[in-house]
């Protein structure tokens, strides 16, 4: 994408942290010039992926009981977690420096209630001819040794501005909805400061343990769900045979 006229930034970084509250250096993006133009690209680039993740939706609920996706939840990176990151990398501060760098600025996080329904969205999703599939991590096959489990695409698509194209990147997060909860819960212990490590080595052992029921809970609702899908089935044909047999000879379709 080419949102221009931010070179100079560089060569003034130390006069415009100046300006900057130092508790907020995250505050100088902000005066990259068209900073705001890129972030509202990468806004319309999470709305074009919620409409496709909506439409197939729509589409599958059709053909099925109950809808793949159980609720989609989007977030645009803040600039202080922009700035952090680029800083954590040793990544220049600048708007091409955020393009090339960061994958996560648009995320789109897409809950399921059932595990195979992730990998049919993903697939679904991927093999649209506009969305470019740039890397996959399957934390679901290839847990995190905490117990982190989610299935993570970077895709780029393309979003059209009044005169151009910009291909955009969106981090796609589909989970089960234990999965998410589970996610939830540890994200905030990662945060939480000035506890003592025997008490976070208690919780993340406890963290660990359910993250592995959760997993074997989701494994078996998925056969449960497969069993109650055959037996409905089993009932349309039993209906159907009963039918057919209380039926008049000449009206049975076959014998
Ligand atoms: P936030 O606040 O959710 O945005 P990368 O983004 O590729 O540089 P990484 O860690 O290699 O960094 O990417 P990865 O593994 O795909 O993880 C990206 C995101 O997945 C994280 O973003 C989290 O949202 C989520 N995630 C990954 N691992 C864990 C985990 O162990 N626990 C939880 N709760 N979430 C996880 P951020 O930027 O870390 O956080």
């Amino acid at each position: 994408m080419n949102v221009d006229a931010q070179p100079q930034f560089n060569q003034v970084t130390k006069e415009l942290m100046e300006k900057v509250n130092p508790d907020h250096p995250e505050e100088i993006l902000k005066q990259l010039e068209n900073f705001d133009v890129l972030m509202m690209r990468y806004e319309s680039a999470i709305r074009e992926v919620r409409t496709k993740l909506e439409i197939l939706n729509d589409e599958l609920a059709l053909t099925r009981d109950s809808s793949p996706i159980s609720s989609i939840i989007s977030r645009r990176k803040k600039p202080a977690s922009i700035y952090e990151k680029l800083i954590r990398q040793g990544n220049e501060i600048t708007l091409a420096s955020i393009e090339e760098n960061l994958n996560d600025v648009a995320g789109v996080r897409v809950i399921c209630a059932f595990i195979d329904d992730i990998y049919k969205v993903a697939k679904m999703l991927v093999q649209q001819d506009d969305v470019v599939l740039v890397e996959v991590k399957d934390y679901i096959n290839n847990p995190k040794p905490n117990g982190y489990r989610s299935y993570h695409m970077i895709v780029e698509i393309p979003v059209f501005f009044s005169n151009e194209k910009c291909p955009m990147r969106v981090e796609v997060q589909i989970r089960t909805v234990a999965m998410d909860f589970w996610a939830s819960l540890e994200h905030r212990i990662k945060y939480k400061k000035g506890l003592s490590d025997e008490v976070v080595n208690q919780i993340t052992a406890d963290l660990k343990g359910c993250a592995d029921t959760i997993a074997e809970t989701d494994r078996r609702m998925l056969a449960i769900r497969d069993r109650i899908n055959n037996l409905e089935k089993q009932d349309i044909i039993d209906r159907m045979k009963t039918r057919q047999a209380n039926m008049p000879d000449h009206m049975k379709m076959y014998n």
